[in-house]
């Protein structure tokens, strides 16, 4: 506590609005959260605290938060519940899949979860303890996995640009990444800000000229789903200018002369063609990239929702390389794992499991032994609800997760929940999703909550403490409600208690739990070019441009474009009826995914779901701004309101995703009005490792509403 002052006390905690972690000063009036500031101390956000944030007062007392445990008392998503104690929910889930697990396996059991939440780690440790290999986080193929994996097979670790040193990056190259409005991947929005103003030259390789792009000296509007074709250029215009940092190349990797003669073909002109960008700026953006060391190749989402993410990540990655643009002050550098890794009990679940877990035989970086963390490809999950193959799937619990809204082809999630004995949600707010559950359980807001976490958020390099402030209702955290759960069912590792693990982890640094909570971060000084010690953590010790590893498994040593399913120049039939590439998801600063769409401050600054279209396709379709647009692919229809601008390429369309209407709550919350997953599939083709599916870059059209 800092300062009592009238009955008001202000605390140290961090922000968990989103996945990041702005410091916080929490002031605690009466057992109730009143206000929060940004905290000067903490070293990432200095004060900082974006629109979300700042509305924590207002969604950690909302009125219609959940604050006690439901039970469904008549038809699935008919909407009437009862209310009742912790001990019968808990009780009756336990002995349901109590059920589940002796007659038709744990495997039976799937558990979901939501995007990089405090208890991601925690939901993986209770599906081993309960021996099933089949949990999912809706992110994981679309959403970060393929950065840290490939990262991982080429530097031996994962990076992130290094804001935070003496040595101010000359260039930043942002691909398919928007920090300035998506910052929470480690807090980037400020530390991006700074480095711009300070000077960084910015290159956005993004279809819209976003906040980011706006800031930056080059755009380039790329066809969405084309960045492999590009990245594979760039690294054509590097190696035949001679750009390449030769000292490190010759030092510190291995396959350059392999390298060289496979990127032969990729020249300027022919990923203009695919790219839509003219070969003089391919040639520009290389150069300008290369040149200005030490640089930070920013990477987003964008790269990973398509089905060729593992190429299209890995030819990116190769950049850094070819520039030695790693460990150094100012540009990429590796994480320290200062933390110990979370215990997930991982050798509980028993190796037969590992066979029954649905997609690993296929997906081998997603759900395979080589996995960095091991989970099921989620088309396959919902598959199996759907149609009982290859086995039944009975019991779903999701902690934090709205897959109506953030899976691809929500008709397809929706068929799938119905088929369910057994559906859990635990929740801050009743979503479209929780309405189809059977049980709906009171999750905790972020200042209801211990835990602590490392940050950057793969990094590790730092790590900070939440700390509980205040209680609503009888909401627990979720790590308590699994806990509970392991208990009931007597699983291993149930004697454990929360602290314990946040001890364990914390034992490198010599501090415990309760006296980070005094300190509130830990931010040890950045080592750099710990390469030159030890070597990368590769099979060779070196950066791996040619992949020995990926090639064992059966996948292309070197990356490769391939056009996307649906495309221009795959599907020239398809474009004739959907003549525009569509690309969803692009984030925006009031919302986290399908949140907060009930926050009454945050929704007033977006009231509706927005299109945005060039000028040339709204005159072409008679089109004004605000009118309501039907936009549609060959899967589905939705409607948005129309966003004029010229800052997007004049073939793109692009949509919003996450978007349904608590204040529908009659008519299903309006869930297939506006959603960006009617217009998305989940259906082959997936990335060969990691069965990923596309979400940036397919067909579709536009017209009057
Ligand atoms: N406010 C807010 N912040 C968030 C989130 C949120 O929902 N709201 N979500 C969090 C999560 S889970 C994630 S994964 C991150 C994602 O954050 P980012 O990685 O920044 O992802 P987006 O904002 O979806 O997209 C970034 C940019 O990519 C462009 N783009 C679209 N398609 C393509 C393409 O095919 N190629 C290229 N090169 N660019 C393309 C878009 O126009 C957009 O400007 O944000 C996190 N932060
Ligand atoms: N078309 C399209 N679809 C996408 C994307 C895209 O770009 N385009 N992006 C994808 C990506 S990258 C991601 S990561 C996913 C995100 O997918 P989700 O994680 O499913 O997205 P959210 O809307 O954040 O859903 C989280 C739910 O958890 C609740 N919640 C928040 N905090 C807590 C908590 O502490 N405990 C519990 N129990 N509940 C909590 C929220 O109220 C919300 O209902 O969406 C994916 N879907
Ligand atoms: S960026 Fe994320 S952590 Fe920071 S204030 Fe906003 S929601 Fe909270
Ligand atoms: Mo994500």
């Amino acid at each position: 506590m800092i300062k009592p002052s009238d009955n008001e006390q202000v605390y140290k905690s961090i922000c968990r609005v989103c996945h990041g972690g702005c410091g916080v000063l929490a002031s605690i009036k009466e057992g109730r959260l009143v206000k929060v500031k940004g905290d000067p101390a903490s070293p990432m956000s200095q004060g900082f605290m974006c629109v979300k944030g700042l509305s924590s007062p207002e969604i950690a007392n909302h009125p219609d938060r959940l604050t006690q445990p439901l039970k469904r008392k008549a038809g699935r998503g008919g909407g009437q519940w009862e209310r009742v104690s912790w001990d019968e929910a808990l009780g009756d889930i336990a002995a349901a899949l109590d059920e589940f697990r002796k007659t038709s396996g744990p495997e039976s059991i799937v558990l979901g979860q939501g995007t990089g939440r405090h208890h991601f780690m925690h939901t993986v440790r209770f599906a081993n303890a309960l021996g099933t290999p089949n949990w999912y986080e809706p992110g994981l193929a679309q959403c970060f996995i393929p950065r840290i994996s490939v990262s991982n097979l080429t530097y031996g670790g994962f990076v992130v640009g290094d804001y935070y040193g003496n040595t101010p990056p000359k260039c930043i190259l942002f691909w398919g990444h928007n920090p300035l409005v998506s910052g929470p991947d480690g807090e980037l929005s400020i530390s991006v800000k700074r480095a711009l103003d300070k000077g960084a030259i910015g290159i956005a390789v993004d279809p819209r000229r976003s906040e980011t792009a706006k800031r930056c000296k080059y755009w380039l509007p790329i066809r969405p789903g084309t960045d492999a074709a590009l990245a594979l250029s760039m690294i054509h215009v590097i190696i035949n200018e001679g750009l390449y940092d030769r000292e490190f190349v010759g030092e510190w990797t291995v396959g350059f002369d392999e390298l060289k003669r496979h990127v032969m073909p990729f020249t300027p002109q022919w990923a203009a063609d695919i790219s839509w960008i003219p070969a003089p700026d391919i040639v520009q953006a290389a150069r300008t990239y290369a040149r200005h060391k030490p640089a930070i190749l920013e990477w987003g989402v964008s790269i990973e929702q398509s089905s060729n993410s593992l190429q299209t990540v890995r030819a990116i990655a190769i950049l850094r390389a070819l520039t030695g643009n790693i460990d150094l002050p100012g540009s990429d550098i590796l994480g320290m794992n200062i933390l110990r890794a979370y215990p997930t009990l991982k050798d509980k679940l028993p190796r037969a499991m590992l066979k029954k877990r649905l997609g690993a035989d296929t997906y081998k970086l997603l759900g395979g032994f080589r996995a960095v963390m091991p989970s099921a490809h989620i088309p396959a999950v919902f598959r199996a609800m759907r149609t009982g193959e290859p086995y039944r799937i009975r019991g779903f619990m999701i902690f934090g997760g709205n897959p109506l809204l953030t899976v691809a082809d929500s008709k397809q999630v929706y068929e799938s929940l119905k088929k369910l004995d057994l559906l859990v949600v635990a929740d801050l707010f009743m979503t479209p999703t929780a309405a189809m559950a059977d049980y709906v359980l009171p999750a905790a807001f972020w200042p209801e909550v211990e835990q602590i976490i490392g940050y950057p958020l793969a990094a590790e390099n730092m790590v900070m403490v939440q700390q509980k402030l205040t209680q609503r209702g009888e909401c627990r955290q979720d790590e308590w409600m699994l806990d509970e759960l392991a208990r009931r069912l007597n699983l291993p590792g149930s004697e454990k208690r929360l602290e314990d693990i946040m001890n364990y982890q914390l034992q490198p640094l010599g501090v415990s739990y309760q006296e980070l909570k005094e300190k509130g971060f830990i931010y040890p000084p950045h080592e750099y070019k710990k390469y030159e010690k030890t070597g990368f953590s590769t099979p060779s010790k070196k950066v791996e441009l040619y992949c020995k590893a990926l090639e064992r498994m059966g996948y292309d040593p070197l990356p490769s474009y391939r056009e996307p399913a649906e495309s221009p120049l795959q599907t020239p039939e398809t474009l004739e009826k959907f003549p525009y590439v569509l690309t969803t998801g692009s984030r925006r600063k009031e919302f986290f995914h399908s949140e907060h769409r009930q926050i009454a401050s945050l929704r007033k600054r977006r009231p509706d779901p927005q299109v945005e279209l060039h000028p040339e396709v709204a005159a072409k379709h008679g089109l004004k701004e605000g009118d309501w647009v039907k936009i549609s692919t060959p899967r589905g229809s939705i409607r948005m309101k129309a966003k004029i601008t010229a800052d997007i390429n004049p073939r793109v369309i692009n949509v919003e995703h996450g978007w349904w209407f608590p204040e529908k709550a009659a008519s299903g919350y309006g869930v297939w009005e506006s959603n960006a997953n009617m217009l998305t599939s989940s259906a082959p083709p997936y990335d060969p490792a990691f069965g990923s599916y596309q979400l940036r870059g397919l067909l579709c059209k536009v017209e009057p509403e």
